[in-house]
């Protein structure tokens, strides 16, 4: 008796989670599929202090002393059609820009708060520029929203993980900032044209000591622009009802090399990372560890081999520019994507794991594999392709040595006495479909 009436229950949370799941559709996320690759960007006051977007937190800075930047941030030298036309010319196919980070500092007119760009001296509004120029050039754009603010009062502050130090006394009062998230994120789908993706960050604050409300917010996405995808990098397993895709930091989908993936698994949504070029998202004057174009390139193809995208994060300089190493490596990046890009875009995950070898994409109509090869060291690489046709080198001169076993299904190509090409070596594949 007692388990009918358990199963019945189990029944009915079913339905009525699902009949939640429906309350909120899911967009079209054909667009970001074929994307691959994709232009994350930090930028806001703190890059004045060049000690990353942390820095108000690390340091500390108390709130007062902090909010004395809002005099000096002028990124006179920002230049929306430069931003733009650089994350054209390296292949990407959109753009994520924080519209408000942890300071809570928003980047464009908000009638919400006082503390924002139009209030600096350079007093004009980046994002309406931004949008400006994406659609100009033909770009996705999509918006990085904390939902942590280390300056508001009204922020559940005391039982967050950070902001501690902000010198905050008065009591919190979680309805009205939830209002508050509501009304803003309004103005950046009202006023800004098509939105691409909403990006939250932030639930790892609290996580479940306070309600976010996602139903209600996700709910206010859709209706406003439907086809807005709707991403938050919770590092959770579970999607909340309504995310459209999941976001994995600063490591591949699945894995947790960095720290901030632990128990968290690939669930049933298009994926993506996101990751530094160096080793910070907002401008950091000391950190001069960029990764090299070829490890960016190996990086990217690594992901998509995984299925997913790869939104690679720039911190511009307090001016506005960009770093000339981002630069140099963007430009790079997207000389070698106007050559192999057909083995990243529009790609599916491979039939393996990315390897230390290297890794595998599948073309949309499953009729090619691409195998992206980074280390030749062991001299033969021997896999098992479903539905092996036929085998060539795609970027390297001379014929690809193989031999194509019909019994064992394996396929042994031969890696010794080949120049590798410095960066990826392509061999295409074609398979029965
Ligand atoms: O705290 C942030 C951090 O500053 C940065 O924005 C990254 C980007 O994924 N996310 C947070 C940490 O999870």
């Amino acid at each position: 008796m007692k388990k009918i009436v358990l199963s019945a229950t189990l029944a009915l949370l079913a339905i009525n989670s699902s009949l939640c799941a429906q309350e909120i559709p899911g967009a079209d996320t054909r667009w970001f599929e074929d994307a691959r690759f994709g232009m994350f960007i930090h930028f806001g006051p703190y890059a004045v202090l060049g000690d990353g977007e942390w820095v108000m937190n690390t340091r500390p800075i108390a709130r007062a002393e902090y909010m004395q930047l809002q005099d000096f941030f002028n990124p006179a030298a920002f230049d929306a059609a430069e931003w733009v036309g650089t994350a054209k010319a390296a292949g990407m196919k959109y753009m994520i820009i924080t519209s408000r980070h942890h300071d809570g500092f928003s980047m464009w007119d908000t009638a919400q708060s006082e503390w924002g760009i139009m209030n600096t001296p350079y007093g004009k509004d980046i994002l309406r520029q931004l949008s400006d120029e994406c659609r100009k050039q033909g770009l996705k754009l999509g918006f990085y929203y904390s939902l942590v603010d280390w300056n508001r009062d009204d922020y559940q502050w005391r039982t967050g993980s950070s902001g501690r130090t902000a010198g905050r006394t008065a009591p919190s009062d979680w309805e009205h900032y939830i209002e508050f998230m509501k009304a803003q994120i309004t103005e950046l789908l009202t006023d800004y044209g098509d939105v691409a993706v909403m990006w939250f960050d932030g639930n790892w604050d609290q996580g479940d000591k306070v309600d976010w409300h996602y139903n209600e917010i996700y709910s206010l996405i859709r209706r406003l622009q439907p086809d807005c995808l709707i991403a938050n990098n919770h590092h959770l397993s579970d999607p909340f009802p309504g995310e459209d895709y999941q976001v994995f930091e600063r490591d591949l989908p699945g894995e947790n090399s960095a720290g901030y993936s632990a128990g968290q698994s690939i669930a049933h949504l298009p994926l993506e990372t996101c990751q530094t070029m160096n080793g910070s998202w907002g401008y950091n004057i000391n950190d001069r560890w960029y990764k090299s174009t070829t490890d960016l390139i190996r990086l990217l193809a690594r992901t998509a081999c995984m299925g997913g995208n790869l939104l690679l994060n720039v911190g511009p300089m307090p001016d506005g520019r960009f770093t000339p190493q981002s630069t140099e490596r963007l430009l790079e990046m997207g000389r070698w994507l106007s050559q192999w890009g057909h083995t990243i875009y529009g790609t599916r995950a491979g039939f393996i794991k990315p390897q230390e070898w290297g890794a595998v994409t599948r073309s949309a109509d499953g009729g090619k594999y691409y195998l992206h090869v980074f280390d030749f060291s062991d001299g033969a690489l021997a896999l098992k392709i479903p539905g092996f046709v036929s085998a060539r080198w795609l970027n390297l001169p001379g014929e690809l040595r193989y031999n194509h076993d019909r019994k064992t299904g394996y396929t042994t190509i031969v890696l010794e006495g080949v120049t590798p090409d410095p960066t990826d070596s392509i061999i295409e594949v074609t398979v029965k479909k």
